[in-house]
């Protein structure tokens, strides 16, 4: 079975396409911030917001592979400590994805993060009402934000709309389409999420373009802030 690869071409295995994301996801995003965001502020980097970096979670990538060139099979077997390519994350399971479910007001549920401690809302909004999440409820970046930070749910009224790297950190790479756990986030057919955070990539302002992660592939991007997609709203920061 394939799936489709970063660009959403219908031409790489699905495990390949996973590796691929994320080694994409991990060296290119943060070169990119690196090299055009301003300087982190004492205690935060851009696009993680809040988040607790002692307890980032894991990526929940299970399958090992060598360097064998355009052989991006996964091995049988991950590699012991002291063999070749052992260290690659597979390796490393420190803190596996984990999740509460909070019973808020109105029986409106929200998931509570055991390891950022950040609260999500777990389904996008049906945005005109209709009842049925469909590519309708598609919005901006602009509408984005006004949707999240207009909503009251659980009894909550501080959701907003995640930073680049919060929202990341519910993307499980042991899954595909979605790419989230399903016992929890509720994502219906939406695949193509905004994120608060954004680049300036040419340097000079003209063309400032917003993240957006999609739970399809796996991939990451940029996009100019009129794009439509949808919004997973989160609230809280850092667990205590
Ligand atoms: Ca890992
Ligand atoms: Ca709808």
């Amino acid at each position: 079975m394939n799936t489709g690869d970063c660009k959403g071409n219908k031409v790489v295995p699905e495990k390949v396409s996973l590796r691929i994301c994320a080694i994409l996801l991990l060296v290119i995003s943060v070169t990119t911030f690196a090299a055009v965001t301003p300087a982190a502020t004492s205690g935060s980097v851009p696009g993680f917001g809040s988040m607790d970096f002692r307890h980032l979670p894991d990526t929940g990538l299970t399958k090992c592979y060598d360097d064998t060139p355009n052989n991006e099979i996964p091995l049988d077997t991950c590699p012991s400590e002291g063999e070749p390519f052992y260290g690659q994350d597979a390796n490393y399971v420190r803190y596996r994805l984990s999740y509460t479910i909070i019973e808020g007001v109105n029986g409106e549920q929200a998931v509570l993060d055991n390891n950022t401690g950040l609260m999500w809302r777990p389904r996008p909004f049906d945005y005109n009402s209709d009842g049925i999440l469909d590519y309708r409820d598609r919005y901006s970046l602009d509408v984005a934000k006004e949707l999240c930070s207009n909503s009251t749910w659980a009894g909550y009224d501080d959701w907003r709309l995640p930073e680049f790297y919060e929202l990341l950190t519910i993307m499980d790479y042991s899954r595909s389409d979605p790419m989230i756990d399903t016992d929890y986030f509720h994502l219906g057919p939406m695949r193509y999420f905004w994120t608060n955070t954004w680049i300036d990539p040419f340097g000079d302002g003209t063309a400032i373009l917003y993240g957006a992660l999609i739970f399809s592939s796996g991939y990451n991007t940029w996009f100019d802030k009129s794009a439509d997609y949808s919004a997973l709203c989160v609230r809280g920061g850092a667990r205590n």
